[in-house]
C-alpha cells in the first residue's frame, strides 16, 4: 500500500468539481484518508513549489494557487502514486487524454485543477507539509 496526497486546486474548487474529482478515485477502489480545505500561504506554496522557484511563471503559480481555497487530501492505495498522476493526466493538459482529469476539466497550464504527488518519497514530503497530523497514520 502507498499514499499520496492530492491537492484540488483553486480553479477546480471555484468551478464545482470536487465532487466529481473525488468521485473519480473512490471508483478506481482508493481509499481516502483525510482531506482539509485551505487557504494555502506563499510560505507553503514555495517549499511545495520550491523545484520550479527559477521559473518565469513562478510568480503567476503562487498567484493562481492563493485565488482562492484548496481541497488537500491523502488517498491510500496499490502503486496510488503512479495510478493517480496517470489519472491526472500530463502537466499541459492540451496534451492529456480525455478520461483523465486534466484532459476532461482542463486547457491550459496555469489552471489545470489538480495537483499529485510524482513519488512516493515526495508525497510523504507533502502530506506531513500539508496535513501533518496524518503522519501519525503510519
Ligand atoms: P505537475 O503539476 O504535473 O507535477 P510541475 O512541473 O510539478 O507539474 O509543475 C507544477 C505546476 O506548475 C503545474 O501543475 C502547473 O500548475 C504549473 N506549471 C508548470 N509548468 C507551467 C507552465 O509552463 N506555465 C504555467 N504554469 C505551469
Ligand atoms: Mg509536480
Amino acid at each position: 500500500m502507498e499514499r499520496t496526497y492530492l491537492m484540488i486546486k483553486p480553479d477546480g474548487v471555484q468551478r464545482g468539481i470536487i465532487g466529481l474529482i473525488i468521485h473519480r478515485f473512490e471508483s478506481r477502489g482508493l481509499k481516502l484518508l483525510g482531506l482539509k480545505m485551505m487557504q494555502a500561504t506563499e510560505e507553503i506554496l514555495a517549499e511545495h513549489y520550491a523545484h520550479l522557484k527559477d521559473k518565469s511563471f513562478f510568480p503567476s503559480l503562487l498567484a493562481y494557487m492563493t485565488s482562492g481555497p484548496v481541497v488537500g487530501m491523502v488517498w491510500e492505495g496499490s502503486q496510488a502514486v503512479s495510478v493517480c498522476r496517470t489519472m491526472l493526466g500530463p502537466t499541459n493538459p492540451c496534451t492529456a487524454n480525455p478520461g483523465t482529469i486534466r484532459g476532461d476539466f482542463a486547457l491550459i497550464s496555469s489552471k489545470n485543477v489538480i495537483h499529485g504527488s510524482d513519488s512516493v518519497e515526495n508525497a510523504e514530503k507533502e502530506i506531513q507539509l500539508w496535513i501533518p497530523g496524518k503522519n501519525a497514520q503510519k
